[in-house]
């Protein structure tokens, strides 16, 4: 087993206490969905991150909201998608995305009558509400939404194994779409202190290691029929459709959806192997609040379609 291998990393790195409860998760989601011949995409969101102590006080983060992953969700749902919602703990999910922080308590009513208090939706903000709460309902109703939750580069990496695993027998009509931030960096495990660093023994010294690249692997064994994009986040625009293009080249996978971090939410490129297709949304779409995911998630099913051999898949059955 080589030194800095992905076969070492998983070797070295324990599977999370909650693993096996989330792989029979995913087990009976993949079968279900499966058996009716759905397509089933895997959502991967949020940043991860790299513990600096066992009895994690500290750790490295990496950065991402979980909008894009969250949303993306959204779209795929109604794209008629059976959707495994891997997100970071805590980040932005699908649905509630929509109404974070006071959004949600401003939108009701609160009438103190003691025992026969009732809280109702403002008038004004059921058009709002009502429209997300259906497709929720509608989406939880048909099980065609699974969370799954991660933290750290490790979690994330367990679980992702354990989806793709799952996922193979699904062939083409498998679809994976890597939102999530994944840490290039960590600290290994025989150099992470078991309790809490202190100051007084100083100024630590902390090297972080590289990753092992999971796409190789991901793409040749773990689930090689599927649709496979990943998201490249730069923050310099000369390296962004170069480090793209090249990790096409690298992995063979299909496609790269390019961003840069300051304009993620209006722009993208969807960098395959013959073209690079530039979505921008104009000034007046953000201002009406469109979201671009619609678009990205639009392209891609139209790209799996074409992938699977057929122009207009089935939409999901339950
Ligand atoms: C992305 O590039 C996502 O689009 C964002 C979305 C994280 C920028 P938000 O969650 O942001 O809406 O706030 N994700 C992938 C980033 C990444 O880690 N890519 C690796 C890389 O760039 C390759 S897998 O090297």
């Amino acid at each position: 087993m080589a030194s800095g291998s992905w076969e070492e990393f998983f070797a070295v790195h324990l599977p999370p206490t909650d693993f096996e409860d989330n792989r029979s998760l995913l087990k009976e989601f993949c079968e279900r969905h499966d058996q009716y011949g759905n397509k089933i995409v895997l959502v991967t969101s949020g940043g991860t991150t790299v513990p600096l102590e066992h009895n994690t006080v500290r750790f490295v983060d990496n950065f991402s909201a979980g909008t894009r992953g969250a949303a993306s969700a959204e779209y795929f749902l109604e794209h008629g998608y059976a959707v495994i919602f891997m997100h970071r703990q805590k980040s932005l999910e699908p649905f509630t995305r929509n109404f974070t922080g006071q959004k949600l308590f401003d939108m009701l009513d609160l009438q103190d009558r003691g025992p026969n208090t009732t809280i109702t939706v403002k008038q004004d903000s059921v058009f709002v509400l009502a429209p997300v709460l259906q497709r929720y309902q509608a989406a939880h109703a048909a099980g065609a939404l699974l969370h799954v939750a991660f933290t750290s580069v490790s979690e994330y990496f367990w679980l992702l194994r354990a989806a793709c695993e799952l996922l193979a027998r699904t062939g083409p009509r498998a679809l994976l779409y890597l939102a999530a931030a994944v840490s290039d960096f960590y600290v290994p495990k025989d150099r992470v202190p078991t309790h809490k660093m202190q100051s007084a023994s100083g100024p630590p010294v902390i090297q972080l290691h590289l990753v092992p690249k999971m796409l190789a692997p991901l793409v040749n064994l773990w689930v090689p029929e599927a649709y496979v994009v990943s998201f490249k986040l730069e923050t310099d625009e000369n390296l962004l459709i170069p480090k793209a293009r090249a990790a096409l080249e690298k992995y063979k996978h299909k496609m790269v959806v390019a961003n840069m971090l300051q304009t993620r939410h209006q722009r993208v490129i969807l960098v395959t192997p013959d073209a690079n297709q530039e979505i921008v949304l104009s000034r007046e779409e953000v201002h009406a609040g469109i979201d671009i995911e619609g678009v990205i998630v639009s392209d891609i099913v139209r790209a799996h379609g074409a992938h699977m051999g057929c122009g207009a898949p089935p939409s999901c059955a339950r």
